[in-house]
């Protein structure tokens, strides 16, 4: 098995102050957050960025900020998203890309998500492509359902994004593919031979599906964005304690944990 990349994410566009204190907010606060994952084990940086209202925005300027405090302080790779919040347009997303990141987020389909749709219609999706293509940018694939990995599939036939794939399973988002094993062993099951892939389980599935792709090979995303408990009722004091938690998960199973570099080899970044 290769070594377990761990990717914390930060803070995502939905969660907020009100709903755990110790969110990271501002770029100060975002980049010493990723500093204490890197110190705790993740190798990947999830990136969304906020406004000084603490509401969601996909500004290039506040991304740079964020970037250039994040570079300053440890060696990790930094995935922007371009999921953004649910509403934002194609051009508004896409804005994080052009700063040339090692990697960003490439989500291949919509979904319900709570109460309302997260938009990625096949145009979204071409687009988005074609621009982490340009841009030199290793897309993340985000499948929220395992039709999702059909629509990268259709990318891959098309040349717009090329072999291996790296995709990102999101499980047990109110709308989408249910966080079970049962599940991750069938999206697994349908990806091509020779991709990667990582899960992100939302809320309690964290854990448990954590400690699944550990044993079974795959990686792990863990953070704020997913998850903001430690356990039931007890809010999670950072997103350096759910790495340090699942670095532990990884102890207890022999698995190794890549660094910034160990990762950069195993996704094929230059
Ligand atoms: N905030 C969600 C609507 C991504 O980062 O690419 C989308 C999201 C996915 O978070
Ligand atoms: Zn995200």
């Amino acid at each position: 098995m290769d070594k377990l990349i761990i990717t914390a994410a930060l803070s995502g566009a939905e969660v907020t102050r009100k709903q755990n204190p110790n969110l990271p907010v501002t770029p100060t606060e975002l980049a010493e957050a990723a500093h204490q994952c890197c110190e705790a084990g993740a190798s990947i940086i999830h990136l969304h960025v906020r406004a000084e209202d603490e509401s969601p925005t996909q500004s290039g300027k506040i991304f740079k900020e964020t970037i250039d405090l994040i570079k300053a302080k440890c060696n990790a790779i930094v995935q922007v998203s371009t999921g953004g919040a649910v509403g934002m347009t194609a051009t508004e997303r896409l804005q994080p890309v052009y700063l040339k990141p090692e990697m960003a987020t490439l989500s291949t389909g919509s979904v319900n998500f709570g109460d309302d749709v997260f938009l990625n219609p096949p145009a979204y999706l071409e687009e988005f492509a074609r621009v982490m293509r340009e841009q030199g940018v290793k897309p993340e694939i985000e499948a929220f359902d395992v039709g999702m990995i059909n629509n990268a599939l259709h990318l891959l036939k098309k040349g717009l994004i090329s072999e291996p794939i790296h995709f990102d399973f999101v499980m047990g988002v109110p709308g989408g593919i249910p966080g079970t094993v049962k599940n991750l062993l069938h999206m697994v099951e349908s990806i091509p031979a020779g991709s990667t892939w990582t899960v992100a389980g939302m809320g309690r599935t964290e854990l448990p599906l954590g400690t699944a792709a550990i044993i079974m090979g795959g990686h792990v995303r863990v953070g704020f964005e997913d998850n903001i408990y430690y356990e039931k009722g007890v809010l999670a004091e950072s997103n350096a304690q759910l790495v340090a938690r699942i670095v532990r998960v990884a102890e207890i199973h022999s698995r190794a944990v890549a660094s910034p570099d160990e990762a950069r080899r195993i996704l094929g970044l230059k």
